[in-house]
């Protein structure tokens, strides 16, 4: 796809842009899937799409929603847009499920994941 319009930026084959507006897990993915065709929140599988990601941060900015969700049934994590979990990257120690209420991931500006509350607000990253 050409991306070019509104500041979403083309790496491989799909377009990025960062929000920087804080919202929950859902709200950033129902926002995602309403501003685009085919938008959802994004999903990695290289650490090239790690490299790629953290470039889109604004300086100031520590962290932001990805597309990772954990689910009970099945006991592990999946990507909203349905592509295979076959990479990762988290964060030593993690994903520690802290206090029995993180399902949600966000990666930080320095490429790596983190799980935490799906209700916490966050800056997001959406792909189409
Ligand atoms: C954060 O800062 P603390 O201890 O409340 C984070 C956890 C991380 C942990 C790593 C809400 O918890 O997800 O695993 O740091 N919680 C939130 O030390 O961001
Ligand atoms: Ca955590």
């Amino acid at each position: 796809p050409v991306c070019g319009i509104h500041n979403w930026r083309l790496f491989g084959n799909t377009c990025y842009k960062l929000f920087r507006s804080k919202v929950s897990f859902a709200s950033a993915e129902l926002y995602c899937r309403r501003r685009i065709q085919g938008g959802r929140l994004a999903s990695i599988h290289s650490s090239s799409d790690d490299r790629r990601l953290v470039r889109l941060y604004p300086s100031g900015l520590t962290r932001a929603w990805l597309g990772g969700i954990y689910l009970q049934q099945g006991k592990s994590y999946v990507w909203t847009d349905g592509t295979n979990f076959n990479y990762q990257n988290w964060a030593p120690g993690e994903p520690n499920n802290y206090y029995g209420k993180e399902s949600c991931m966000e990666m930080f500006r320095n490429g790596k994941w983190n799980d935490l509350p799906c209700h916490s607000r966050q800056a997001f990253i959406c792909e189409y």
